[in-house]
């Protein structure tokens, strides 16, 4: 680490620590050195490398779904014009590539830590400091603590047991071997049909001997329609990003797609048909932020595009048996994150894949070649855990954060979480979140930029008032979780159980854990927070 200019509480050893050195990390450290330079910031990061989420994730098939320069940093021009991306929705190893190039650009690499994997958070009131130890016994003292340990970092696995006696090459997507796997001539099982098991479905089907792929819950996936990205379209592009950020900080979820203009019942149904039809050809999220937004409010619009999108699956699988297998009855479009597929339901017309229902056949255990599902023995030379994570709330868990002798955040969350606006909660002081419960979702890094300029304001105000001490006030606290609860109600997402109320974690409290009013609003109340000089905050 570069050693700069010790300033107040010099006996500690940071004034700021950030846990994490994905999108959240790299931005927040980027923005502390530019706007103080005096303070001491370090961030860890428990990977090999950085990039979080883009560091992990690596395996085949894994690409941005938002589309590629709307999910990039927008804060340097200067970053904006010496990278190009080449494809519409880019792979993990470019992004990847990308987030190295930023850290390397700004200088950003003698501040982070690599191989630090935080166990433990401890404050201590006497010196207003947080601790913040490894099992390896490393340690720092900080003044400030945020977290960017991002969403979804948390990976889960199937609990049947037997897992650890199969003999051949597993892997959770989301813990991938830098090396790669090869797949070549392969029998290949995929658990979990979420994102992970769509995209690396869609990637290796036509590389193995035999796929399985074995499904919990079918999920409503529309093509991604993907393409490279053209020149004169990337200059028609650089040439606006100026007025597509604007475009994208002032949507609902931080995507370039727009809802239509109008209320679906002002139109007729051939009209609504004719719009499904031109939406299931344009890219990614349009099918659902380029919609009806009464696709999210209303069952009846809700319905009817999910009955379209269950007529298109039946187009696409010959085989009317898999087909019916892959609908989704349980759910309609939106209620869960919809995964976006390139060649996922091609491969199921290829006559060694198949889809195996974990509803009708239960994964009973696994063996050493393999798994038995409803009674059925299948052997594999691989198996992919594509199982997901436990959300949100999950990379909190794994790390022991207490405030003294207090309650653990872990306990202090465990119906739920409570925060104000995502970013703190009373009885932690000093101790932020980048992108955890309650924050923003959809285009994230969106999410994350409104936070880490808000957070870094709130910092500001502490450090030129001499503070030591930052602690938003229980009434605040109480109001914006009144307020992001009350706001999933009535919307078609309030039925749902997946990973954003922690229904896909076996004994994980169901309880919303996102924010879902929309940028604007989350913005509107972070600015009107500014506006007030942070009255929800005690400085000491
Ligand atoms: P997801 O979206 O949480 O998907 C995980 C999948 O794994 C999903 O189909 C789950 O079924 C399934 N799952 C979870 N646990 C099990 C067990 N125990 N047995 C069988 N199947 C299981 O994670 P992804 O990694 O695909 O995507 C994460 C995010 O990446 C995504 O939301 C986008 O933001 C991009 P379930 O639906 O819970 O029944």
């Amino acid at each position: 680490m570069n050693d700069p200019q010790p300033s107040a509480g010099a006996a500690l050893d940071l004034d700021v620590l950030v846990i994490g050195a994905g999108i959240a990390g790299i931005y927040q450290l980027h923005k502390l050195r530019i706007e103080h330079p005096d303070l001491r910031v370090e961030v860890v990061d428990a990977a090999g490398g950085v990039g979080g989420t883009w560091y992990w994730n690596r395996y085949p098939g894994a690409r941005f779904d938002s589309e590629s320069y709307s999910y990039a940093y927008f804060f340097s021009k200067e970053l904006r014009d010496d990278w190009r991306w080449k494809e519409r929705f880019s792979g993990q190893p470019e992004i990847e590539e990308y987030l190295n190039h930023v850290v390397d650009r700004f200088e950003l690499r003698p501040y982070i830590t690599l191989g630090f994997r935080v166990q433990s958070a401890t404050w201590d009131e006497t010196s207003r400091s947080w601790s913040v130890r490894t099992a390896d016994g490393q340690e720092r003292r900080t003044r400030f603590l945020v977290t960017a340990v991002g969403l979804l970092s948390a990976p889960q696995f199937p609990i049947a047991p037997g897992r650890e006696e199969f003999r051949g090459i597993a892997h959770h997507t989301a813990l991938w071997p830098a090396g790669g796997v090869d797949f070549t001539g392969k029998r290949v099982a995929v658990i979990g049909t979420g994102s992970s098991g769509v995209q690396i479905t869609g990637a290796i089907a036509d590389e193995v001997a035999s796929l399985t792929v074995f499904q919990r819950t079918p999920n409503w996936c529309t093509p991604l329609n993907n393409t490279p990205m053209g020149d004169e379209e990337y200059a028609d592009i650089s040439s606006r990003l100026d007025e597509i950020h604007a475009t994208l900080m002032g949507s609902f979820a931080g995507f370039v797609h727009q809802f239509q203009p109008v209320s679906a019942f002002d139109v007729s149904p051939e009209d609504r048909h004719r719009l499904y039809e031109q939406l299931w050809e344009q890219p990614g999220f349009a099918k659902l932020l380029g919609n009806y937004m009464e696709v999210l409010f209303s069952p009846e619009i809700n319905a009817e595009f999910s009955a379209f999108l269950a007529g298109k699956i039946s187009g696409l699988v010959t085989d009317p048996a898999k087909a019916d297998k892959l609908i989704p009855k349980d759910h309609g479009y939106g209620v869960k994150r919809p995964p976006f597929e390139a060649g996922y339901y091609a491969a199921f017309n290829k006559p060694n894949v198949d889809v195996v229902s974990l509803t009708d056949s239960p994964i009973e255990r696994f063996t050493p070649t393999g798994l038995i599902a409803g009674g059925t023995e299948h052997e594999f030379d691989i198996i992919v855990y594509a199982t997901g994570f436990d959300a949100i709330t999950g990379a909190f868990d794994r790390i022991d954060i207490r405030a003294g002798e207090g309650q653990s955040l872990r306990e202090y969350w465990e119906y739920g979480p409570h925060t104000f606006l995502g970013m703190q909660s009373p009885g932690y002081p000093n101790l932020f979140f980048i992108a955890g419960p309650h924050s923003t979702g959809g285009n994230v890094p969106r999410a994350i930029e409104g936070q880490v300029d808000f957070l870094t304001g709130l910092l500001t105000r502490a450090v030129s008032h001499g503070h030591e001490r930052v602690e938003v006030t229980p009434q605040a606290e109480v109001a914006w979780t009144e307020h992001v609860l009350k706001g999933v109600e009535g919307t078609v997402v309030a039925v749902g159980k997946d990973w954003a109320f922690g229904g896909n974690t076996p004994g994980k409290k169901l309880a919303y854990r996102h924010y879902g009013g929309g940028i604007i609003t989350y913005s509107t109340r972070c600015a009107e927070v500014v506006a007030g000089d942070y009255a929800e905050f005690d400085f000491a």
